[in-house]
């Protein structure tokens, strides 16, 4: 089934590997969102729309994932569907991406590991709804996602939502800059905030079509410039939840998360759950509405690359 190896864990799926040959725009999905981010078959279903509508737009996509020690660049539907079902699948960052190859493990990828990944395989755009970031009360837990880490030294771009106000935003955007990650917003001069189109917090910079997110990034590898790009692409309007909704939500799985002592990798998919049970579903349907849309955006993106060249 698969072409030429990377690696020895390697697999790369032959629809995949054709287009990065031919110079064809490719888009990678990560597969945390898929293992420990949504339910099932909710899961299945969003992971199937994104690879349609990455089709429709004109790329390739490759839902990136750990199965069984291997590390797949590309998932069959089959493969997507099994990986939707699994039981007790790793969270896979930097860290432990590895770890799951040597031991033959299955997890999903998180942002961190799939910009790793995509890298390795020679794609340069990735589409997925929220990062991680840097936690609320972080000055006190030192909790903050291996993301900002890899934003700041892989060279992928990454559309998201923004980031979820179960983070503290002010000081992911500080982390970002530090490590000189550019957060550009699609269309707007207000940063989104996941469920809502608009936050209190400026666009740090602001692109409004797909070249000219290219021709940026063309320009940052022109002078060699080395590193990850955000866009944070707001959340179609028929799909949002005001802020003012949301924040109640968020403060009371927060408060469920201290009162649980949850902590460490279990912190993200435990927020991401309560906001789900709390909210009875409807964060839900906004989540996969605009992951829809990031893929969408990210195709854009991962076609003009290739025109570019
Ligand atoms: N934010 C979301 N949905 C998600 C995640 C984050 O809105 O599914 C997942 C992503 O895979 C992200 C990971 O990379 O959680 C971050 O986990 P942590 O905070 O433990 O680094
Ligand atoms: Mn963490």
């Amino acid at each position: 089934m698969t072409t030429k190896a990377l690696n020895p864990f390697t697999d790369i799926a032959p629809e995949v590997q054709k287009a990065l040959d031919a110079g064809r725009p490719v888009v990678a999905l990560e597969s945390t969102i898929i293992t420990h981010g949504m339910p099932y078959p909710d899961n299945s279903r969003m992971a199937a729309d994104v690879e349609a509508i990455i089709i429709e737009e004109g790329a390739v996509p490759a839902t990136i994932a750990i199965v069984d020690g291997r590390l797949k660049i590309g998932l069959s539907a089959e493969e997507r569907e099994a990986l939707a079902q699994v039981k007790g699948a790793m969270k896979l960052s930097r860290a432990d991406l590895a770890f799951a190859l040597a031991e033959g493990r299955t997890g999903g990828t998180t942002v961190a590991a799939t910009m790793l990944a995509a890298h390795l395989a020679g794609i340069r755009v990735f589409a997925t709804g929220g990062i991680g970031g840097v936690h609320k009360g972080a000055e006190q837990s030192f909790d903050i996602s291996a993301d900002l880490e890899e934003l700041g030294r892989t060279p992928v771009i990454v559309v998201s939502a923004g980031a979820k106000a179960i983070l503290d935003i002010e000081k992911t955007l500080e982390v970002l800059e530090t490590k000189g990650v550019p957060v550009v917003v699609h269309g707007s001069d207000t940063l989104p905030a996941f469920w809502s189109r608009q936050s209190p917090i400026k666009a740090p910079l602001r692109l409004d079509t797909a070249k000219a997110i290219a021709e940026f990034q063309a320009a940052r590898e022109a002078i060699g410039v080395v590193g990850g790009m955000l866009i944070a692409n707001p959340i179609p309007e028929a799909s949002e939840i005001p802020a003012g909704i949301m924040s109640g939500y968020i403060s009371e799985a927060i408060a469920r998360a201290k009162k649980n002592g949850v902590t460490g990798k279990a912190v993200t998919p435990y927020l991401l759950s309560e906001i789900l049970d709390i909210t009875k579903g409807t964060s839900l349907k906004a989540n996969i509405a605009l992951v829809e849309n990031n893929a969408r955006l990210a195709a854009k993106i991962a076609v003009a690359l290739s025109t570019l060249k």
